[in-house]
């Protein structure tokens, strides 16, 4: 999850206990402060808004993954997410990354995320609390990916 607009911190600590509603949260990991990344040309580069708060849940859960999914949004919702364009700074964002060891490619979800795997403020919190997680794509551990993450731009730093 992350949130770079608002009480971040705050946000994101009441977004595990909103999670609650519809997933048994067995993992939290660190909260850590990262440069907001973007895409130019396919290419990571730094976004001009303010650093995000990352980190990653482990949970188990009912619902399916489509199911899931609808429930993320609905708490990106609740605490107040307006979607503008893409890679707007937001109050809270949900990212579901792993489903099991799930492939899921409709036009509405794609697990693994689709750009988990070059994202250090994704991998670097996700190791911490699920370094055995296969990638089912990339047919390699959590932690493997996370130690060959390869560009500077984003190195999580733990609050
Ligand atoms: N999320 C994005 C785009 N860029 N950068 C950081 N540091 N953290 C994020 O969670 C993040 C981002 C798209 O969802
Ligand atoms: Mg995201
Ligand atoms: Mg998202």
């Amino acid at each position: 999850m992350g949130s770079n607009l608002g009480d971040s911190l705050r946000i994101v600590n009441q977004a595990v206990t909103a999670l609650g509603e519809g997933v048994n949260v067995t993992a939290v990991s660190r909260w850590y402060r990262t440069k907001p990344i973007g895409y130019r040309e396919g290419q990571p580069c730094l976004l001009e808004q303010p650093d995000f708060i990352n980190g990653c849940v482990i949970g188990t859960t009912s619902l399916s993954p489509g199911e899931l999914l609808e429930f993320l949004l609905r708490v990106e919702q609740s605490f107040g997410r307006v979607r503008r364009q893409k890679y707007d700074a937001r109050t809270l964002d949900l990212d579901l990354l792993l489903y099991a060891d799930a492939v899921i490619a409709t036009p509405r979800l794609q697990v693994p995320h689709p750009r988990m795997t070059d994202r250090g403020f994704v991998l670097i919190p996700l190791a911490e609390i699920a370094p055995d997680w296969w990638h089912p794509l990339a047919n390699r551990s959590v932690l493997d990916l996370a130690q060959s993450l390869t560009h500077s731009l984003c190195q999580p730093v733990p609050l």
